[in-house]
């Protein structure tokens, strides 16, 4: 297992399409299980393979108190049951250390395959439901400052940009 480099906003790769995923190997469950660990490392709940700068349609989720059930979400989709919007205060593993309220759907039917390509689906609200529309908007090149105010998503890139050239 290993843990991966998550790529960070402004970086123009977190803008890329991912393409559906149409091979079921041992080589996607190791991704999948290295997307597993690097979203622990992180202290996230959500990872999207975008993140880590692989376009492909996955997605690993763990809404869980206990940080002990894992979620693997490839080819995920999802309808809207409950158009009724709730605000929740997001935050993402490529944006670090920003937090701003999102309004979205409360409740949505969850479309996707596991790791075998076994169809399911899921009635979710709650983070759950939060949680998938944000890390499919990953797949879609999609992140949270998108719905935000121009001014609020420049200042956040100018500081995130500021930290990076410390760092590099
Ligand atoms: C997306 O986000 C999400 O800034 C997943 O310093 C967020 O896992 C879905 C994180 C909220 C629903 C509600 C962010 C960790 C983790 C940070 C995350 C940070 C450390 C974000
Ligand atoms: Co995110």
């Amino acid at each position: 297992m290993a843990i991966l480099e998550i790529l960070e906003f402004p970086d123009p790769r977190l803008r890329k399409i991912a393409t559906p995923v149409n091979v079921f190997d041992s080589k996607l469950d190791d991704l999948t299980k290295d997307m597993v660990e690097t979203m622990y490392d992180a202290q996230g709940i959500g990872l999207a393979a975008t993140q880590i700068d692989v376009h492909k349609r996955i997605l690993v989720i763990d809404v869980s108190e206990s940080k002990d059930s894992p979620q693997v979400f490839i080819n995920p989709s999802f309808e809207i049951i409950e158009e009724e919007l709730s605000d929740y205060d997001e935050g993402c593993l490529s944006v670090p250390g920003f937090y701003e309220t999102v309004s979205r759907p409360q409740r949505v039917l969850i479309k996707a395959q596991d790791q075998t390509g076994g169809a399911f689906e899921i009635d979710a609200s709650g983070i759950l439901a939060v949680c998938i529309q944000h890390e499919t908007d990953h797949l879609d090149g999609k992140l949270f400052v998108d719905y935000l105010s121009s001014l609020k998503r420049q200042r956040i890139r100018s500081k995130l940009e500021k930290e990076h050239k410390k760092s590099a």
